[in-house]
């Protein structure tokens, strides 16, 4: 491929773990003229714009990868339990080296609009650097969490310090040697960088507005054996993987909270609490399912916060959390609660003193003004639909993706959306994958997309687009799999996109788990794509 080409069989928006392997199969198993359009400086997604201190991913080395080809998987070596940001980003770029990919992705090119031409069968898609390019597939790969969520507090603009979000974060880094940094937000962000914050600022004060729980992650680094280990049982990991309900790489138990008694089930947390990290959460079967089981849980964490922060006053501020455990996503940390115990470390109850305005020298609250150097939004993101809104994206018939989402996302299997003919949205949402160990959901939609379009390319189909009432009924399943658990009782979360003023409170991911969604999925192609219209009579566009 040259620059110059306009025409392609599909553009894929985005280069990170999605884009790289959608690129891979269109092109090396299918065969068609294929563009990854990226606007940022390098591929990466996710990991090219958070590096944020601290950004470590909280899914395992081992697990947080492509499973798609055993030699892959075996040629690299993870140096942590872990995977830090810079060492998924070596990666991935190992992965684009090894398929050769780089020749076909386009760096910091960002799509400013794209509208499907119904005459033509296609899609028309416009870059910041002046491009119109034509596809017949254009598969978005942006991401859920690439979208900065940065509150609208009176006084941003006149602040004489620095601010930056954790989601983009400068490539120099910032130097916060000495400084007085104030951090908004404790999320599983806000729980990575505050600890690393810590250790390079002078000061450091964190403003909680929602108690948080997280359990330690317990990173080290892999010894030869377990990297030995995950290379000689690739194919049962990769079993593992691809049958549990979140993609990780271990099991969820099958017994229930009060299967045991309380002294056997306090042992069970303890242990889970030193093995760390998501783990802990997989400890019994009904942690999501009941609201009385979650609550031995939420109690475990609750005392294990009091015993590790000394100042009482902190404790109680950290400790005081409001909403079921693992109900919004459970962070995991590196000595986030000992943090507090740093002199160089305040703590700020948002609850007690909400912020008023950022003035010229800092965070002013109902109760006082803390003087800052640099303002650290770890605020989250306007999560699952913000990437897709801010495309520009406009269907059959004129209809934008704001129009057609007004009232929130419809989307049949979180992998098409109803007048946007073939347009596939890779972890979109109404599908399972910010709920799963990302590489294993983006694997399976990426195939599934591919399948699709072999299916339309084998039979002469030329157009596939989801019916409006598969669609309504698939959100319905969502809302119903939601509905049976405890994660739409939370008031903030991202998952219902309430952490966005504004934003249609839809709850987005579906909780149905990984197996069962891959099953529906293969099932739908497997009998010909039921709830899809797909098109035979239109002519595709002149090449
Ligand atoms: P999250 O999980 O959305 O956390 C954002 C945090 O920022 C959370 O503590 C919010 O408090 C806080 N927040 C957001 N807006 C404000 C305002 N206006 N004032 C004070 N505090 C605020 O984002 P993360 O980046 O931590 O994690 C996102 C995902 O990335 C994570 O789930 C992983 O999948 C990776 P709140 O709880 O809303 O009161």
């Amino acid at each position: 491929m040259s620059d110059q080409e306009t025409e392609f069989d599909a553009l894929i928006i985005g280069a990170g773990f999605a884009g790289l392997y959608q690129l891979h199969l269109l092109r090396d198993r299918l065969g068609l003229s294929v563009r990854v359009l990226e606007a940022q400086p390098g591929i990466g997604g996710t990991w090219q714009a958070n590096r944020y201190p601290g950004a470590r991913c909280d899914s395992e080395s081992h697990s947080y990868c492509y499973f798609f080809s055993p030699e892959i998987y075996r040629e690299w070596e993870w140096s942590e339990r872990y995977p830090g940001q810079a060492e998924i980003l070596r990666y991935l770029q190992f992965v684009a080296e090894r398929l050769d990919l780089m020749r076909d992705i386009s760096v910091g090119v960002k799509v400013t609009g794209a509208r499907f031409d119904d005459a033509g069968n296609r899609w028309i898609v416009e870059t910041d650097r002046g491009e119109s390019l034509t596809c017949t597939w254009l598969i978005t790969a942006v991401g859920c969490l690439s979208s900065a969520n940065i509150p609208d507090i009176p006084g941003l603009n006149g602040f004489e310090g620095e601010w930056y979000h954790t989601g983009q974060w400068p490539h120099e880094g910032v130097d916060l040697v000495g400084k007085r940094v104030g951090q908004i937000g404790t999320g599983s962000t806000g729980i990575q960088a505050a600890p690393v914050i810590a250790g390079e600022a002078g000061h450091l004060t964190v403003f909680q507005r929602t108690a948080n729980y997280s359990v330690p992650a317990r990173n080290a680094p892999l010894d030869e054996a377990r990297k030995r280990y995950f290379k000689e049982n690739f194919e049962e990991i990769r079993g593992i993987v691809q049958r549990t309900p979140n993609g990780h790489p271990f099991e969820i138990a099958k017994r229930k909270v009060f299967d045991v008694d309380e002294e056997a089930r306090l042992a069970l947390y303890e242990e889970a609490w030193e093995t760390g990290g998501l783990r802990f959460r997989a400890v019994f079967q009904d942690l999501l399912a009941s609201e009385e089981a979650n609550a031995t849980a939420a109690e475990f964490i609750k005392r294990k916060i009091r015993q590790i922060v000394h100042d009482p006053r902190k404790a109680r501020i950290l400790s005081d959390i409001d909403h079921p455990y693992a109900a919004k996503r459970p962070p995991v940390d590196t000595q986030y609660f000992e943090t507090f115990n740093r002199d160089n470390v305040d703590l700020v109850d948002l609850r007690a003193e909400p912020i008023k305005r950022i003035t010229e020298n800092g965070i002013r609250t109902e109760e006082a003004e803390y003087p800052l150097d640099v303002i650290v939004f770890a605020t989250g993101f306007d999560a699952m639909t913000g990437p897709l809104l801010r495309l520009g994206l406009t269907g059959r018939d004129g209809l934008s993706l704001e129009e057609a989402w007004a009232a929130g996302p419809v989307t049949y299997l979180g992998l098409q959306i109803p007048g946007f003919p073939n347009l596939f949205t890779v972890t979109g949402p109404g599908s399972p994958s910010v709920l799963v160990n990302l590489p294993v959901a983006i694997e399976q939609h990426v195939e599934w997309i591919t399948e699709c379009i072999a299916f339309m390319r084998e039979r002469g189909v030329t157009r596939i687009e989801p019916r409006m009432e598969a669609a309504t009924a698939w959100g319905a399943h969502v809302e119903n799999a939601a509905g049976r658990t405890l994660l739409p009782q939370v008031p903030h979360s991202w998952y219902l996109g309430a952490n966005v003023p504004g934003k249609p409170r839809v709850f987005m991911p579906y909780t149905g788990g990984m197996g069962r969604y891959r099953a529906i999925c293969e099932d739908i192609a497997a009998r010909g794509y039921p709830g899809f219209t797909l098109d035979e009579t239109t002519q595709p566009p002149p090449v």
